[in-house]
């Protein structure tokens, strides 16, 4: 095995070296190559200006995903257009992927919606910020592509597959370990594809587990394999062999996917107090996007005119990002009770009701009244 961990997938070295790896085979084109890296260079820059712009106040929040690039394009980039993904909220690679606009993430931190993209179009849920909830859906859903005849079937382009994110601190969850049996004993078509990125909150991964994650999947009757998460390589290799196993009707799989999270769990969150220096520092030494352009260089791949469009890309991208952002304008109070039953509930239209009023109220209020 490679890269002196026995449990650790790899293909790249943390100096961006290629190594081999006896159960997962890749070859790509220089120009895939290539496109990795420009994928996480665009996304790293989207969180960049994401982070400043809730800094400047113009986000409510912002949950980073920095040090998680390779693990969310590498699985991102596994998926087929006809797969489902279900995201948890840090997921902007993933979305990227599926070809979200930046924007649509942003407005959903900004509280300008709850969502804003259709997930049937873009083949990627919307983000829940309920830990583990998305796991039961996903299940639920995978069974249901098993019913309608969409896997398992004698043309392999046309077969389906599910895969479903969360986090280390996620798989303490309830909901997460009912998705694993209903999925396992049902043979669902799914990727549980866990970040591990060593922290739920505060709570380090030594609170939630004594055994490493992946090898829980055991337990519940499917395969898990640890990947090493900042290894772009390998993750699309694991992701793209677990997916393959759903589509063709073999059932669920578990990716633990080792990575770091190098910032704050989100713009609310201050880190510094329940984790030392040192430890942070020992993971830039990993840094994805770095290793992926070691990799380029080393194998002769990209030259300094080709990181230099990117660079340019990158910063044209957030500054268009930044630009449609400073343009968004408040939606109307009541517009959030809009889309969210198809047709209408009683109980929605009573809290729809009630609010007007409670709006309403203010009408009379006395000019600087006190409120
Ligand atoms: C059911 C539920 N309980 C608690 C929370 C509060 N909460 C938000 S994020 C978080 C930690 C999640 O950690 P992890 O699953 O490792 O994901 P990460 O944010 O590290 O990607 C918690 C407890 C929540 N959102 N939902």
């Amino acid at each position: 095995m490679s890269g002196g961990d026995p449990q650790l997938v790899q293909l790249l070295t943390p100096e961006g070296e290629r190594v081999e790896h006896p159960d997962y085979h890749l070859q790509l084109s220089d120009q895939e190559y290539r496109d990795f890296y420009r994928d996480m260079e665009l996304i790293r820059r989207v969180d960049f200006e994401a982070t400043a712009l809730q800094r400047q106040g113009e986000l409510g929040i912002w949950a980073s995903l920095l040090g998680q690039e390779a693990a969310q394009i590498g699985s991102g980039r596994a998926l087929k257009p006809q797969d489902m993904a279900f995201p948890t909220y840090r997921e902007h690679g993933v979305a990227w992927c599926r070809g979200i606009d930046p924007i649509n993430i942003l407005c959903t931190w900004r509280g300008n919606d709850q969502g804003a993209w259709d997930p049937k179009v873009h083949r990627c849920q919307l983000y829940t910020i309920v830990i583990g909830a998305q796991t039961l859906h996903a299940t639920g859903y995978a069974m249901g592509i098993v019913k309608d005849g969409k896997v398992g079937g004698d043309d392999p382009a046309k077969n389906e597959a599910t895969i479903v994110y969360f986090g280390d601190g996620a798989t303490s969850q309830g909901d997460v370990n009912e998705a694993f049996i209903w999925s396992s004993v049902f043979a669902a078509p799914l990727v549980f594809f866990c970040q591990n990125n060593q922290y739920a909150i505060s709570e380090p991964l030594e609170r939630q587990t004594r055994v490493p994650l992946y090898q829980r999947a055991n337990g519940f009757g499917f395969p898990g394999v640890r990947v090493d998460g900042n290894d772009v390589l390998a993750t699309y290799a694991v992701t793209t062999a677990a997916l393959d196993r759903a589509r063709s009707g073999d059932g669920p799989s578990f990716i633990e996917a080792y990575t770091y999270r190098m910032g704050a769990h989100t713009t609310n969150d201050d880190p510094t107090k329940y984790r030392i220096a040192s430890e942070v520092e020992s993971w830039k030494l990993k840094d994805p996007v770095a290793r992926m352009k070691s990799f380029l260089i080393r194998q002769q791949l990209a030259d300094n005119d080709y990181f230099d469009s990117v660079r340019a890309d990158a910063d044209a991208l957030a500054a268009k990002l930044r630009s449609e952002v400073l343009a968004l304008t408040d939606p109307a109070p009541l517009s959030m009770f809009d889309h969210v039953f198809p047709n209408g509930s009683a109980e929605l239209d009573a809290q729809r009701a009630g609010f007007a009023r409670y709006l309403d109220s203010f009408a009379d209020a006395p000019a600087g009244g006190s409120r």
